[in-house]
């Protein structure tokens, strides 16, 4: 399987952390792209979206988004579960990712108002916009960090690679503000190395 994808690109973090937590790390052959060209012909091909991370089966069958292609590596081996099957808990767990999603949605969409705008046409309410996504998420995060019990799943992860990305692009200023959420994540470092392992630099 190909994997296309950008060592900065936190969706990409967290099909890496999912790859090797599932054991089939291996399996991917990793390939850089370049997000930030107006138009980029090859991802394209791959990806009519133009984003990353893409996954391309060996049968050329081409898999994204982050969600859909962590679902289909959790697919591959029984254990760990990182998506349950069924319920309350398979709930629980997509709305998590989605609240860690969307916290990155929200800090990636500043990051492209500076990176895409002329710094003149800039928009601070924009920017502010975005910020009151990050801290509500946060907020609920702080009030009851979610726990786990046999082992962290999809949801965990994908929170997880959100305060990562909040550390590499905004400078850790979440942090302060958010001691047990601070505590949460080394927690989460030190039960599963891939974290570590896929850090940004
Ligand atoms: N919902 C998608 C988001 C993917 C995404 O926005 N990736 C960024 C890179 S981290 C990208 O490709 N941006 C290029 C663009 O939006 O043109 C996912 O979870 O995979």
């Amino acid at each position: 399987m190909r994997l296309i994808s950008h060592p900065f690109s936190p969706y990409g973090r967290k099909v890496k952390i999912t790859a090797q937590m599932k054991g089939v790390y291996d399996d991917l052959k990793i390939e850089q792209t370049d997000t930030s060209l107006p138009i980029n012909e090859t991802l394209r091909a791959e990806n009519p979206l133009s984003k990353i991370p893409v996954l391309i089966l060996d049968n050329g069958q081409q898999i994204y988004d982050s969600p859909v292609i962590c679902e289909f590596l959790d697919s591959l081996k029984q254990a760990p579960a990182l998506f349950p099957k069924a319920g309350t808990e398979r709930w629980k767990t997509l709305t998590m990712g989605a609240l860690g999603d969307g916290i990155i949605d929200a800090a990636i969409t500043q990051v492209y108002e500076r990176r895409f705008r002329p710094e003149a046409k800039v928009e601070q309410a924009w920017l502010d916009r975005q910020q009151v996504k990050i801290d509500g998420a946060l907020a609920v995060l702080e009030a009851n960090p979610p726990a786990w019990t046999t082992g962290p799943d999809y949801g965990h992860l994908t929170v997880a690679v959100s305060l990562g990305y909040l550390d590499f692009r905004h400078e850790g200023k979440w942090r302060a503000k958010h001691p047990k959420m601070v505590a949460w994540l080394d927690k989460f470092a030190a039960t599963v190395p891939s974290f570590e392992k896929t850090k940004p630099q």
